[in-house]
């Protein structure tokens, strides 16, 4: 490299002015524009300046991408400054031009800091890091690098040590993050789908609570669950004969056996049939009655997953459960996704009847608010608590040593806070 940087000084003009003022979909540009270009996202932040402009910088690894707004006149200024070679930041320029919908976009890039002119100051970079460690033997790292989930009003921040996969596959972009809080973790489209540390809230919760109140499950099928946590849990139910996984994207497959072994440890199960399909396509096949227990251990209702939501899916899957089956669902946060967790509820009471639909909830710290639920519908009309064994719930955990389901917390996760109750009453 002949110069430390290249800052590219862009203009764009004729701009939609509904786009320029948009301070999320901005933000949402700018990041996937650096991305593109194959840098390293550290932060953001990003103004809108009432009644319009918005200004904002995103900082990457390897320097910065400013920008600012006048949506009066269709224009905005932009500042793509890259250090290294590893990005591009042409690629950059001509993804916010087509984001901008701009009719004209002009740019210089300048070299910064000519190496012709430089001289290298040597001085002790240990003396000005902290080398120390914490008092519980851990490394202090000085990196500053933070994963961020976020809509438009609440946002969730990780910090990470970098992304260990990363692929855009057919259906989404498959991300595994070293995070320091909470090991690996798995992101689906920029969601956190799970990570090490906190997935069995998740994976216990999904599972036990139907196979502990159905008399005698024995073909379970699972619609999602790639990265395997569902299936390791359903798997330690001896009365299962087979259990059916149908995951629509192998990529999701291979970055949980890559990256969550502990996650991914009953993949390869004898007793697992694991299908690399359309879930509803496999469901819409499936014959009548064929299953005792139904899972769908789906994304957020976005992307691939957006099918998995609606009337026609439930009717099959009802279709296909047999007399005394039951279905589970991930069904979202109830103050997070507050409409579709309504629709859900609605949704499947349409189909199972008002008294055969049943909301329990688990505390998800890497969820959006922390707060997650699932549904329970029976076909037969077995009760979640009334039809529960509570003697065998009790040896089920302690043999398996489980580490968030116990016969408490099975009648405890149906008891809601009103404003949940409220809201699906
Ligand atoms: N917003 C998170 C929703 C995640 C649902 N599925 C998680 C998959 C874990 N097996």
């Amino acid at each position: 490299m002949a110069s430390l940087g290249r800052h590219i000084i862009v203009e764009y003009y004729d701009c939609s002015p509904e786009i320029l003022n948009d301070v999320v979909n901005i933000e949402k540009s700018m990041i996937n524009a650096a991305e593109e270009a194959g840098a390293t996202i550290i932060n953001s932040t990003f103004h809108h300046f009432s009644p319009y402009g918005v200004s904002g910088v995103v900082v990457i690894q390897e320097s910065h991408l400013a920008i600012h707004t006048w949506p009066e006149y269709g224009y905005a200024s932009v500042d793509l400054f890259t250090c290294g070679d590893t990005v591009n930041p042409w690629v950059s320029y001509q993804l916010l031009k087509e984001a901008f919908k701009a009719g004209h976009g002009s740019a210089v890039e300048l070299s910064r800091g000519e190496m012709a002119l430089l001289k290298r100051k040597n001085f002790d970079v240990k003396a000005l890091r902290d080398e120390k460690s914490t008092d519980e033997g851990d490394p202090i790292r000085t990196r500053d690098v933070w994963f961020t989930e976020r809509d438009d009003k609440i946002a969730l921040s990780l910090k990470h040590d970098g992304k260990l996969y990363d692929v855009q596959s057919d259906y989404q972009r498959v991300s595994i993050f070293n995070t320091q809080a909470y090991g690996n973790m798995l992101t689906l489209d920029g969601m956190v789908m799970t990570t090490e540390k906190d997935e069995y809230v998740y994976h216990e919760m999904i599972t036990h609570i139907p196979m502990l109140t159905h008399p005698n499950p024995k073909r379970a099928l699972v619609i999602g669950g790639g990265d395997g946590g569902t299936a390791r849990e359903l798997l330690r139910h001896d009365s299962l004969e087979e259990v059916v996984m149908v995951e629509i994207d192998d990529k999701v497959i291979e970055a949980s056996k890559m990256h969550l072994p502990t996650i991914a440890s009953a993949l390869e199960h004898p007793k697992l049939n694991l299908i690399v399909d359309d879930g509803i396509k496999y469901v819409n096949d499936a014959a009548d009655e064929s299953f005792d227990l139904v899972i769908v251990d789906s994304t957020d209702p976005v992307g691939p997953a957006e099918g998995l939501f609606t009337v026609d899916f439930y009717k099959e899957v009802y279709r296909i459960l047999s007399k005394d089956g039951i279905m589970v669902t991930q069904s979202e946060s109830p103050r997070f996704n507050s409409k579709v967790f309504k629709e859900i509820f609605q949704t499947y009471r349409g189909i199972y009847g008002q008294e055969q639909v049943h909301c329990y909830l688990a505390y998800i710290p890497t969820y959006p608010t922390g707060m997650w639920s699932f549904s329970y519908s029976s076909k037969g009309g077995a009760h979640p608590i009334a039809n529960f064994d509570e003697a065998r719930s009790k040896a089920f955990a302690k043999e398996h040593r489980l580490k968030y389901y116990n016969e408490d917390l099975h009648k405890a996760a149906f008891a809601l806070p009103s404003f949940v109750r409220d809201m699906i009453s």
